[in-house]
């Protein structure tokens, strides 16, 4: 498969997979071994101890660098693993700007994790780069984007956030859990990282908890891989197994969460309870432009705030059926829920509500039910939050 040129489908597929040589199996074994032999002291066969590296976490490794167009892939345990690893590269003293809404787990990474040790962190809107290259100070180290954003559904200009980071030498990671390679390359735009929660898009089945950071960089690679093994937050090779298993269906499954996204996305938008509809597909979204620029399709996220506040954004998550109310994204099954109680509440809820993550706001996942199905659902939670009303 390697040396053959491929294009996305084939390689969520076939990259970085080979039948295993000493069985013919076609699907990679799940090598479950923590050591592995020497025939003397170093001479091995390329793999010691699976903290280090393991087969099945290296063909995953392979699969996630060929669908972002990497030529490095370094799996972790979570996409907050990832993202700490990647921030283990900063030191006491460095400062980053990140994006005013990301991941509530992130903000915590630099609120709760980062700040202790010296490390400063400046959210803002990055929607004006000219308000982002002022912000730059001589010890920003780095630029940290989630676009689309979570749960605001911001639209940030990746191409522009890299000519910046390429004028003043800064690290621009991007976190594309929430648009995956299907839909935007960030590294094609200029990007020195781009990280991933596996946990949502790529693994697609809600089954798994994992994270991944990709980069064409071969110093900072070297330098993940090196963390990857001295801080430890691995995956299991059976997870690693069933990423490769999800991504296998990774670009069929997303023309169907954009498909209905786009389609329910309208409809809120003329629902009569409805105040406001972000996504990045709707003619209404500010980032609606640049999102159909950099972005091949709007993607399967949708948040809506809808009227009545915090009675009736419950009664509707209690109400809705299909749509499963839990935390989390990206799985074949729909799933809602309500940023500032649930994914959000370690975000202060003055920062929360700048944003816009208020009370009456909702987030829906849109997975690959039938699509009449899922407005029935919607229409079964707009009934119950208007009787709670
Ligand atoms: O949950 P974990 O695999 O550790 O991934 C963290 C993470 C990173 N980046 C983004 C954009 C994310 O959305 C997440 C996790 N998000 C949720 C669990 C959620 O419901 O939003």
């Amino acid at each position: 498969m390697a040396s053959v040129p491929a294009k996305f489908d084939t390689l969520c597929i076939h990259a970085g997979q080979e039948p295993d040589p000493s069985s013919g199996a076609v699907m990679t074994p799940i090598v479950l071994a923590s050591t592995f032999v020497q025939d003397g002291p170093g001479a091995h066969k390329g793999y010691d101890y699976s903290r280090a590296g393991n087969p099945t976490r290296t063909a995953l490794e392979g699969c996630l660098a060929a669908l972002e167009g990497a030529k490095h892939g370094i799996a972790f345990g979570s996409g907050c693993g990832a993202t700490s690893t990647l921030l283990l590269g900063l030191k006491t003293g460095d400062h980053v700007l990140v994006g005013d809404d990301v991941y509530g787990g992130t903000f915590r990474i630099f609120d709760r994790v980062l700040k202790p040790f010296g490390v400063e962190a400046t959210f803002m809107d990055m929607s004006s780069p000219a308000k982002v290259r002022e912000a730059v100070r001589p010890n920003t180290k780095m630029l940290w984007v989630e676009t689309p954003s979570n749960p605001m559904l911001k639209i940030f200009d990746i191409a522009a956030m890299a000519q910046i980071a390429k004028e003043k030498s800064l690290l621009l990671a991007v976190d594309n859990t929430f648009a995956t390679p299907v839909l935007q390359n960030p590294l094609a735009l200029g990007a020195t990282a781009v990280v991933h929660s596996t946990t949502k898009y790529l693994n697609g089945h809600s089954d798994v908890v994992g994270g991944a950071i990709m980069t064409s960089d071969d110093a900072l690679a070297e330098r993940m891989h090196f963390l990857q093994k001295a801080v430890g937050a691995v995956p299991s090779p059976f997870d690693c197994y069933m990423v490769l298993r999800g991504l296998k269906t990774l670009g069929v499954r997303m023309r169907q969460h954009v498909k209905s996204a786009e389609s329910l996305a309208h409809y809120l938008e003329s629902h009569p309870q409805v105040k406001n509809v972000y996504y990045p597909g709707l003619v209404s979204h500010p980032g609606h432009a640049l999102a159909s620029k950099q972005m091949r399709a709007p993607g399967g996220m949708i948040s809506v705030e809808i009227d009545g506040g915090l009675v009736a954004a419950s009664a509707f998550l209690r109400a809705v059926r299909v749509f499963v109310c839990a935390e989390s994204l990206g799985g074949v099954e729909s799933l809602a829920e309500h940023p500032a109680i649930m994914t959000h509440a370690s975000v202060p809820k003055e920062a929360r509500e700048a944003v816009g993550i208020g009370d009456g706001l909702i987030r829906l996942s849109v997975g690959i039910e039938d699509e009449g199905d899922l407005r029935d659902d919607l229409d079964r939670g707009f009934a119950a939050a208007k009787a709670a009303g």
